[in-house]
């Protein structure tokens, strides 16, 4: 028995985005204390039918999930950005996305992954029908994911064909001020047709971001310009410095706890096939205040409201051809490690919730042993990242849902769904 039956599923995601969807007018003037007015009854009875799913068809509230027109809502029109390819999609300097030239070399003996980023003005879907006019490196929001080792050089060609001075700023240990990506440093801020080769040593590993440091800061950032920066530890500097990466001094260090820390380090290293044995995610925690209030309307990991909520099934989890919305499907054989960012503005944290389970958590991912173990909520501040690591591999098959734990987030877009098989 699943912890939850599709069709059920499938109406509970229907019900929370119709009512989202049905709020953002295209004029957009409708704040979110609306949106969530308008749920409080129907919301409260659609959550308590969830709690009885198993049981009587009728419970819960049948009568706001518009049962006739299943599947009209959740359709995305607009295909440019995936946020399922987006979870997996890695750049490494080898040329996995087409829309991100990128080059991988060496120089005076060291790694160089050389990426290529424009700012640019755009639209992106936020909701089924829901646009949302961003400004965005390389077209999407969130930017793309850069992938590298411990000690490479990211040299990132950046230019601005966007109508406002904007900046890439990394959260790495950058010991250059040139290259803070700040306005009052080096080159400051990057002018409209203006060009800047940002070079940063990947440091330290773990799981970081970048984003826009111009003024006022929290629109260039809301407005989209952001994305991960994912740093591998190098197995050999692990070996040689094994106190850096667990909570232990290095009189503390055993032959067998250096042992196990590299292991550890080359299932997190993409260049070691003991990485391939793990399925890997990214989830930026975003959201969108589509009136221009100071409220975020939509929030969702990787942008797109209930992208990963229950979409049109055949009642057993067979998706539609061409589906845009459906749970992440997990081989439960494998270990699963999510890369977790939180870029939200307006709100002071954000949180990422498991049902049915708990995991490890790695703050920063600057660890290769977890800073919390066995909990089932984390909170990240605006900024905060880590990585969480889940083990499905004695669940029985079906849906598990995940979102935040910020209720109010969870209906108006962060409630999603695994799909253990
Ligand atoms: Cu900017």
């Amino acid at each position: 028995m699943p912890s939850l039956d599709y069709s059920k599923a499938a109406d509970l995601t229907e019900t929370l985005e119709r009512r989202l969807a049905d709020s953002l007018d295209p004029d957009f003037t409708v704040s979110r204390r609306a949106v969530l007015g308008g749920l409080g009854l129907a919301g409260g009875a659609v959550l308590t039918g969830l709690g009885r799913a198993d049981g009587d068809p009728h419970a819960g509230s049948h009568e706001d999930s518009s049962h006739g027109k299943f599947g009209t809502v959740g359709e995305y029109r607009n295909l440019d950005f995936d946020p399922h390819d987006f979870l997996t999609q890695f750049n490494t300097g080898r040329g996995e996305q087409a829309n991100v030239p990128q080059d991988i070399y060496e120089e005076n003996g060291r790694t160089v992954r050389e990426f290529e980023f424009t700012a640019v003005d755009t639209t992106v879907t936020v909701a089924p029908g829901i646009e949302f006019p961003a400004w965005a490196y390389n077209g999407q929001v969130p930017g793309p994911t850069l992938r590298v080792v411990e000690g490479d050089l990211i040299r990132l060609k950046f230019s601005n064909f966007g109508r406002h001075a904007h900046t890439v700023h990394p959260h790495l240990r950058n010991l250059n001020p040139r290259m803070d990506g700040v306005p009052t440093n080096g080159p400051g801020v990057i002018d409209t047709d203006e060009s800047f080769t940002y070079e940063w040593i990947a440091q330290p590993a773990g799981s970081h971001f970048y984003h826009c440091h111009s003024l006022p800061l929290k629109e260039h950032i809301h407005r989209g310009l952001y994305g991960s920066i994912i740093v591998d530890p190098d197995p050999e500097r692990v070996a040689d410095r094994p106190e850096e990466y667990c909570e232990f001094h290095s009189s503390q260090i055993t032959d067998e706890l250096r042992e196990s820390l590299v292991a550890e380090a080359k299932t997190r290293n993409h260049e070691y096939p003991e990485n391939d044995a793990v399925n890997e995610m990214v989830m930026v925690m975003n959201g969108f205040d589509t009136n221009f209030d100071g409220d975020n309307e939509v929030y969702a990991v990787n942008t797109r409201a209930f992208a990963y909520g229950v979409g049109q099934t055949d009642g057993n989890g067979n998706w539609q051809a061409g589906e845009t919305k459906h749970p992440i499907q997990i081989d439960k054989t494998k270990r699963q490690r999510v890369y977790l960012l939180n870029i939200i503005e307006f709100d002071p944290i954000n949180s990422f919730h498991t049902h049915s389970q708990f995991f490890d958590y790695y703050d920063h991912g600057t660890t290769l042993t977890p800073t919390l173990k066995n909990v089932d909520t984390v909170m990240q501040s605006q900024a905060q990242r880590g990585i969480i690591e889940l083990d499905y591999s004695t669940h029985e098959s079906g849906l598990y849902m995940f979102h935040a734990h910020q209720s109010e987030f969870a209906e108006l877009g962060w409630m999603s769904f695994f799909e253990v098989v």
